[in-house]
């Protein structure tokens, strides 16, 4: 499969109009409603703090009023396009893991950062690399908006940095992680498009050539103990929502790690 092997080479693959206008309306009907909660709840710590995500849009704190509306966010995320690709792509042993989304920080006062997702665990960074080869933790990026907002280093999936990279993403020998570094791209998509890529790459974001940005990221990935320990039950369906969602797997999936032993 010729996305296979792009995605094995460069760590990343953008697939078109894989959603329709339909189903994006009604994901972003949805985001709407979550992320002006949490901006009101959170409105100074957006602020203060130049936040630049939110995660766990599927939590139940944000359905009170609207316990139907969960089911139906479960049932979008999982779209049988996008469950189908990904089994091709990567097998069936994939679980959900989360759900972010992305925005500008506020008044774009902040720099985006070069970083790989896990350094910010306790997981010491040579033993990071050392797993990286038995890890997959995958984001699955669907802008609401058009946006050309993430940059990525080719590769990086599967190589851990060179002596510049390092300096910059951790900030070491007076570089900071906001430089720029050779050989990135940056992939501009349109609602429907979806980009896949690998959490552990070198990635950052783009604020300035977005004046607004809605950009969903779903996490999935296979089972490993340095993600597993972070899956919080609350943001999963329950067992009642599970029965009525078509295409479960992902969740089903989720579900059992909860009740197993983690596996690595
Ligand atoms: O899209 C962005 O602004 C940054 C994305 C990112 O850092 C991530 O997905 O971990």
């Amino acid at each position: 499969m010729e996305s296979a092997t792009a995605y094995r080479q460069k760590g990343y693959l953008v697939v078109k109009a894989l959603f329709s206008p339909s189903e994006i309306d009604a994901l972003s009907k949805i985001v709407d409603r979550i992320h002006a909660q949490w901006l009101n709840e959170n409105r100074s710590s957006y602020i203060e703090q130049q936040l630049v995500n939110m995660h766990s849009l599927t939590h139940p704190r944000y359905f009170e009023q609207h316990p139907a509306e969960r089911l139906r966010f479960f049932q979008l995320l999982s779209a049988n396009q996008l469950t189908t690709l990904v089994a091709e792509l990567f097998g069936q042993d994939i679980y959900f893991h989360n759900t972010q989304l992305f925005f500008n920080p506020y008044q774009n006062s902040r720099q985006p950062y070069w970083h790989r997702d896990m350094q910010y665990s306790p997981v010491d960074d040579a033993d990071l690399q050392a797993e990286q080869p038995n890890m997959l933790a995958l984001h699955i990026r669907m802008p609401l908006l058009p946006e050309t907002g993430i940059e990525l280093i080719p590769g990086t999936h599967q190589r851990w940095d060179t002596e510049l990279e390092r300096n910059v993403r951790l900030e070491l020998n007076g570089h900071t992680n906001s430089e720029s570094l050779p050989n990135s791209v940056l992939i501009g998509l349109e609602p429907g498009d979806i980009l896949i890529f690998d959490a552990q790459m070198l990635h950052r974001g783009n604020y300035q050539l977005n004046p607004r940005r809605k950009a969903l990221d779903l996490c999935v990935g296979r089972p490993h103990r340095y993600t597993t320990q972070y899956l919080d039950t609350d943001n999963l369906p329950t067992s009642a929502e599970l029965e009525a969602i078509e295409n479960k797997q992902w969740y089903k999936l989720a579900r059992t790690m909860l009740i197993q032993p983690r596996q690595s």
